[in-house]
């Protein structure tokens, strides 16, 4: 645990919260589309506000949990959750933001509303400022993590369904620590590994898919587009929005790729999800500069997201100018000549190896 600070931290948490009235009744929430992240930051916070301080806790969300590994993760949680269209903001007392911060435009709580609790790994916005209670913790790779350590900080531990829940979640923030994880995260990782549930974890990992999924995945793979390191897909309509930053994950793995761009429509927006392999990187700078006014979004050093507002809902195919004009947008951020931003097509032959050793080996046999 990061002893002092959490230590601190949570005293001040604690403090904070038994200077509330105990019949309060708070509201836990977090960004869109919750990720596995931002699905264990609440049912660890739920926890805390429930059982160390006896305060009455709901927790909401909006959007879609559309992953089949989320999905999974809230049973394996057993996760209660209401949706943010089935609540009235009036019969909350305070708001606890997890995961997410207020006027990103990526969570549900409205402009005028100023959380009480905000407890975050994203680079910290103005508006966190003047939130009485504020834990912004920008070099965690997972949020979850400063939650887990507030847990052990509070003399609790994650049952086992939660530190399986847990741990998925740090593997699936950081890649399996591959990008910008630290070393609490580690930390957490390595204490709860021996506590959790193989089998259930297993159950996230591999969890059935639907057939849209693989329709996705044939699409996004059929309209591939690449300029030097770039890699570029355009979903078109997808059935949820979660699908975007998933095959954004799956096209950094393309050899010799150091950005991918995945774009996809949801309702009455246009989804972006932007990765890099470069740990020198701002994406979420680069994410804010792409969009200017025309939407919100934002992220860490190598992964970001964010939509835009399509002009003309309902006009079919409004969002595929945008898609497009997105993709020639970031090529020229990126130094790169949209022109050349071409298709990629997947027949064989298209590609030259770059296995090193691999092409001679051929040619020798
Ligand atoms: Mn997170």
């Amino acid at each position: 645990m990061n002893d002092d600070l959490t230590r601190l931290r949570y005293e001040a948490f604690g403090q904070f919260v038994h200077g509330t009235p105990s019949r309060a009744a708070w509201l836990i929430l977090t960004h869109d589309n919750p990720d596995p992240d931002a699905l264990v930051s609440m049912a660890l916070l739920a926890r805390l506000l429930r059982q160390v301080f006896r305060r009455h806790a709901t927790i909401a969300y909006g959007g879609m949990i559309g992953r089949a590994e989320n999905r999974e993760m809230v049973r394996v949680l057993g996760l209660e959750m209401v949706h943010m269209r089935e609540i009235s903001w009036r019969t909350f007392d305070l708001f606890a933001l997890v995961d997410s911060q207020p006027r990103t435009g990526n969570n549900q709580l409205p402009a005028d509303l100023t959380p009480h609790v905000v407890i975050d790994h994203h680079p910290p916005r103005k508006a966190s400022l003047s939130c009485p209670f504020v834990d912004i913790r920008r070099d965690y790779g997972a949020t979850a993590t400063i939650l887990a350590e507030y847990l052990q900080a509070s003399g609790h531990e994650p049952t086992r369904r939660q530190a399986t829940a847990l741990l998925y979640a740090i593997k699936a923030e950081t890649q399996d620590f591959g990008r910008e994880s630290a070393g609490p995260d580690h930390r957490v990782y390595d204490r709860l590994l021996p506590r959790i549930d193989r089998r259930l974890m297993a159950r996230i990992q591999h969890a059935r898919l639907p057939l849209s999924y693989f329709r996705n995945l044939h699409r996004a793979l059929e309209s591939l587009e690449t300029v030097s390191s770039l890699v570029v897909s355009h979903l078109g309509e997808v059935d949820q929005p979660d699908i975007v930053p998933e095959i954004a994950d799956l096209l950094l793995r393309l050899e010799g790729k150091t950005w991918s761009l995945c774009t996809g429509a949801y309702g009455d927006r246009v989804y972006l999800s932007l990765r890099t392999t470069n740990p020198r990187a701002d994406a979420g700078n680069l994410m804010r500069r792409l969009l200017r006014r025309r939407g919100k979004g934002g992220g860490h050093g190598m992964i970001a997201g964010g939509w835009i507002q399509i002009p003309r809902p309902g006009v079919p195919d409004a969002h595929v100018a945008i898609e497009r004009q997105l993709a020639r947008e970031l090529a020229i951020a990126l130094k790169k000549n949209p022109e050349r931003l071409l298709p990629l097509p997947l027949a064989p032959g298209g590609e030259r190896s770059e296995i090193p050793g691999e092409r001679a080996a051929k040619d020798g046999s």
